[in-house]
């Protein structure tokens, strides 16, 4: 099934149709996808990083939870595919993909679907709407990022602190100099380097055009990516997806903070789901780049709008006595685009 999640769009299969081996299933996924090819003239990709993803949905065996969700980002123009990331924004097609498969039961009204995501070992859950049992994809929600409206698919993430790096702050300080730049190395569910936008020559507020273009700026921010990798326990990042590279500069619209990501070599048409969680925790911490450009809200329930090229993005991070974040939510939509046999 070829589906909408979030602002991403990509393959949802189930593990069995896919063939069992990792050989076997990268190079199918490669073919289908059409990659390497800038174009992806041969395949189902759309020649960017967002939209050449790829979900594998089992049912699940573990405890509370009822599917099992792998991650697959299928590169565009190298013949990778990695699961060394998650995706929040393919996640929110995860839901309702289960229930069309019949994975899970669906109740009249809504349903809670509890998510095990195997690239980094934590639990997520989505509410879809599903009046007398069906999933309704239409509806009033809107994401910055997504033209129109459709069915609201809220997540919930817990525990996501130290997914991939194993702690939230993998070098344990809320500030790292490389390359000149002060950088906060933080994994609140994305492996992420935020650092000011001015730091490294850019103000923030570029578009998306305008940053891809800018050789000398990516170069830069390559240098920093690959000397921050094995600092965040990813070793050699060079062919990774992760970390992401966030540009942080004052809030323009009244929101928390404007990030511009990279993901890690395009600059991202809005912001990932997880990434926009890693940033805005950041601006809870303080000494952090982020924290001195931020606008954070009092009260233990935090609200923050992370602007970005296309929009913004609202987080609910719950924090407890001491600061630390326990919870983040997002809104998110998800559409069925296309059921039926690619080729590999
Ligand atoms: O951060 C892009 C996206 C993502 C990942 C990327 C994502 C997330 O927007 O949770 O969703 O960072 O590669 O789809």
């Amino acid at each position: 099934m070829w589906m909408r999640g979030g602002t991403s769009k990509g393959g949802y299969f189930l593990a069995e149709d896919l063939p069992a081996g990792k050989a076997e299933r990268d190079s199918f996924l490669l073919r289908a996808m059409g990659s390497p090819d800038p174009r992806q003239i041969d395949g189902m990709g759309g020649a960017d990083p967002l939209t050449s993803k790829v979900a594998v949905v089992s049912r699940s065996e573990r405890d509370g939870v009822d599917v099992d969700y792998l991650f697959l980002q299928v590169f565009v123009d190298q013949p990778i595919v990695t699961d060394a990331q998650n995706c929040g924004n393919i996640l929110a097609g995860v839901g309702p993909f289960a229930i069309e498969r019949g994975l899970v039961e669906p109740a009249d009204g809504e349903t809670r679907v509890g998510i095990y995501m195997v690239n980094t070992g934590q639990v997520a859950v989505a509410t879809v709407r599903t009046p007398g049992g069906r999933v309704d994809y239409e509806g009033e929600a809107r994401i910055d990022g997504v033209p129109g409206t459709a069915a609201p698919v809220p997540l919930e993430f817990r525990d996501t602190a130290g997914s991939t790096c194993g702690a939230l702050l993998p070098t344990g300080r809320p500030a790292d100099e490389i390359e000149g730049v002060a950088c906060t190395l933080i994994d609140n569910g994305m492996p992420c380097v935020v650092f000011r936008a001015e730091d490294v020559g850019a103000t923030g507020y570029e578009d998306r055009e305008t940053l891809d273009s800018d050789d000398r700026l990516k170069a830069r921010i390559e240098a920093i990516r690959l000397a921050a990798g094995p600092m965040m326990n990813l070793g050699d990042v060079a062919g990774k997806s992760v970390p992401k590279m966030m540009l942080v500069a004052p809030p323009r619209a009244g929101g928390a903070v404007t990030v511009r990501s990279f993901i890690p070599h395009r600059a991202h048409a809005s912001i990932g789901v997880l990434g926009a969680v890693s940033v805005a925790t950041a601006c809870l911490i303080s000494g952090s780049p982020a924290a001195a450009v931020a606008r954070v809200p009092d009260g233990r329930r935090k609200i923050l709008s992370v602007e970005h090229p296309t929009g913004e993005t609202t987080c609910v991070l719950e924090t407890d006595e001491s600061g630390q974040v326990k919870s983040a939510a997002m809104l998110r939509t998800a559409r069925k685009l296309m059921d039926g046999r690619v080729f590999g």
